[in-house]
């Protein structure tokens, strides 16, 4: 293993700092017993004893094998992703689990107590920190106000605090400024071991990186799924494998993840299913990968002995995953996927605009027609979600009508939108850092589609946001949106197998009412739906469940845009403002001169 790490300042180095003149004959003793101190067996005599305090931690330490961890994930904010009118129906309280916390929780000795807390469902109690030896926090960047928060709290009450993942390994200054004492950033199959060793050797902080070197995910362990309180999830999510072999400027995948797509053994994740499965989920399963056909020849191996583990099982688990759009050009895997109760797809489309794509180096989505590509996926079986992008480097005006109409075209019931975010330390960043284009002002929520550009565009950036809204407006206008719902069903391909017959929860059958009393009696749309549904059942009836499901969520897309709006909006008024008023400030009046 060629992984590198600092250690900022150990346990040895604190505990010895105050040792007096006398004791001092002592030091070559303590500092290798403490090194070589076997804490794996509680019963050694430990040289911690022969050391004055402060040192509330040494309990800690003695207690190394049955170490008590409290993993904290931290709050998301309301956005587009959180779907909580949707949720809410089917009386669910988040979408996805955090699967990085239990990979975590598997990863760290089996003879640790583990403690999740994912604040999204629930928050911690007195009594969690009371009980805590260790806490651990992780996340991604929209989550980072409330990682902070809880590293703050942490030391607040003299918990010992190591953060990793994403957000963390991007940018570890920033917790590191609120005092985290361990940071443990890269991938944890090769960190967690080096923070492991370091409490072994009784440190209270240090930095783990991987030095460059990307894990095999062969070594992966099946995540602690039993940590989870799993009714309060919509759905699990499990991942097959890391990193994507493309190179699309703006995307930290491949900074974090790297571009050899790295998977697990087919064995590997059908045993990962089988846990779900003997825990009792019967729902949806999201395959978390980057890009699940990044590396086709292995996922062809594993979805060849899905299919059959699925059938066997009854299809337990109605599965969905993200993928390049070059999966259009593969029937045999669409094939595979479909046979292995694959339903939906997640496509980086970006955008229509062939130039920007090439800029942006997508050239993945340049090679084919897109709209032919969503539609082969589309008619093959699957539903299909994609993102969309506005404001690359040469975008011309109108990108918000070229986007609407290419939405309309495939059809996409639900297509993401964002204005482009520079993510810390992609090539997007640093070639926008090199430009002098990177905005000043520090934005909490980088990545959600309630902020502008995090830079200067090379157009208007009023025009571009007015563009944004106006697209995001109309594409979620009630009748637009059931049109395409039932346009996209009804051409898609009917479900290959039949899955067993099983009685609707109490739960599903109010919601299935509540959906007919708001979209069939309340909305105005209300002929439109029933006349679609009653097609949709003569036609397809294999697409009846996800056809309502997907016209539910105009219940939250009709509140989100007004949010979009209002929210884009109010920044679009501060950044005139600040136009108007700084003429004398030079950097601001640099900013602002991008309207
Ligand atoms: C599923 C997912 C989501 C789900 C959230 C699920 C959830 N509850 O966590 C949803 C769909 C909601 C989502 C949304 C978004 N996401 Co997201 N998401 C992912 C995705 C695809 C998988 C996450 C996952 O489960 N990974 C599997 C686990 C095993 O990996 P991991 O979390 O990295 O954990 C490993 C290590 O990081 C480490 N580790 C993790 N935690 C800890 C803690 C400690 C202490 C240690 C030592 C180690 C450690 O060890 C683990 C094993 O190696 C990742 C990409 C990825 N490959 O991870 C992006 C990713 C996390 N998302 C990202 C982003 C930007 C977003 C959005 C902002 C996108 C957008 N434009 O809207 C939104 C924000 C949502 C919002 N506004 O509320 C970025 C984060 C970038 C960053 N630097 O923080 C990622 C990396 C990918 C990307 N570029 O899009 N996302
Ligand atoms: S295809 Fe997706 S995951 Fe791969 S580099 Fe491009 S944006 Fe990143």
């Amino acid at each position: 293993m060629t992984c590198s790490f600092i250690v900022q300042s150990s346990l040895v180095d604190i505990l010895l700092a105050p040792i007096s003149a006398r004791s001092m004959s002592k030091l070559p003793y303590l500092k290798k017993e403490l090194l070589n101190s076997n804490l794996k067996n509680p019963t050694l005599p430990t040289p911690y004893s022969l050391l004055p305090t402060p040192y509330s931690l040494l309990p800690i330490f003695r207690r190394l094998p049955q170490m008590r961890a409290l993993l904290l994930y931290p709050l998301f904010p309301k956005s587009f992703w959180s779907f909580d009118k949707a949720l809410e129906l089917i009386g669910r309280k988040v979408s996805l689990p955090p699967l990085g916390m239990i990979t975590v929780a598997a990863i760290l000795p089996q003879t640790w107590e583990f403690r999740l807390v994912d604040r999204n469902v629930r928050f911690e109690t007195e009594a969690d920190w009371n009980w805590a030896d260790l806490v651990i926090v992780s996340g991604m960047i929209v989550q980072k106000a409330d990682m902070l928060h809880l590293i703050c709290e942490a030391k607040r009450r003299g918990k010992l605090v190591a953060a990793g993942g994403p957000y963390v390994t991007s940018v570890p200054e920033i917790a590191q400024s609120v005092g985290v004492d361990f940071l443990v950033l890269d991938e944890g199959e090769i960190t967690l071991p080096l923070l492991v060793q370091a409490l072994e050797r009784g440190e209270t902080s240090g930095i783990f990186h991987a030095g460059g070197e990307k894990p095999d995910l062969h070594n992966t362990p099946i995540p602690r799924f039993d940590l989870l309180d799993l009714k309060a999830y919509n759905e699990m999510s499990v991942q097959f494998s890391r990193g994507c072999p493309f190179q699309c400027e703006f995307c930290d995948i491949i900074v974090l993840y790297g571009r050899k797509s790295r998977t697990k053994t087919p064995a590997q994740l059908l045993a990962e299913l089988q846990a779900l499965y003997d825990l009792g989920w019967r729902r949806s399963l999201f395959l978390v990968d980057d890009n699940f056909i990044g590396n086709k020849r292995n996922v062809k191996l594993l979805l060849r002995e899905l299919a059959p583990w699925m059938a066997e099982h009854g299809y337990p688990f109605r599965l969905a995953t993200e993928a390049s759009v070059d999966l259009a050009q593969d029937q045999e895997l669409l094939d595979l996927m479909i046979a292995s109760n694959f339903k939906s797809v997640f496509l980086g489309i970006e955008t229509p605009d062939t130039d920007s794509l090439a800029l942006t180096q997508k050239f993945q989505n340049t090679r084919n027609s897109l709209i032919e590509s969503v539609q082969t996926i589309n008619q093959s079986g699957l539903s299909v979600m994609a993102g969309f992008i506005l404001g690359f480097d040469g975008e011309k005006e109108g990108v918000g009508d070229r986007i609407i109409e290419f939405v309309e075209a495939t059809a996409i019931p639900k297509a993401m939108f964002g204005m482009l975010q520079a993510l810390p330390n992609t090539a997007l960043w640093h070639r926008l850092e090199k430009e002098g284009r990177l905005l000043s002002e520090n934005q909490e929520t980088y990545g959600h589609q309630m902020t502008l550009t995090n830079f200067i565009p090379t157009r208007s950036l009023e025009k571009l946001a007015r563009e944004y809204v106006s697209c995001f407006w109309e594409l979620y206008e009630p009748s637009r949106y059931l049109s395409r719902v039932y346009r996209h069903f009804i051409a898609m391909k009917p479900a290959a197998h039949k899955v067993p017959f099983r009685m609707l929860e109490l739960i599903e059958i109010k919601a299935v009412l509540i959906i007919c009393w708001r979209q069939g009696i309340k909305r105005k749309t209300r002929f439109q739906f029933w006349r679609q549904l009653f097609s949709i059942i003569r036609q397809n009836s294999s697409a009846f469940v996800p056809y309502l499901s997907n016209c539910a969520l105009i219940e939250h897309f009709i509140e989100y845009r007004q949010i979009v709006r209002d929210e884009i909006e109010a920044e679009l008024a501060k950044l005139l403002e600040r136009k108007a008023n700084c003429e004398a400030n030079i950097p601001e009046a640099r900013e602002a001169a991008l309207l």
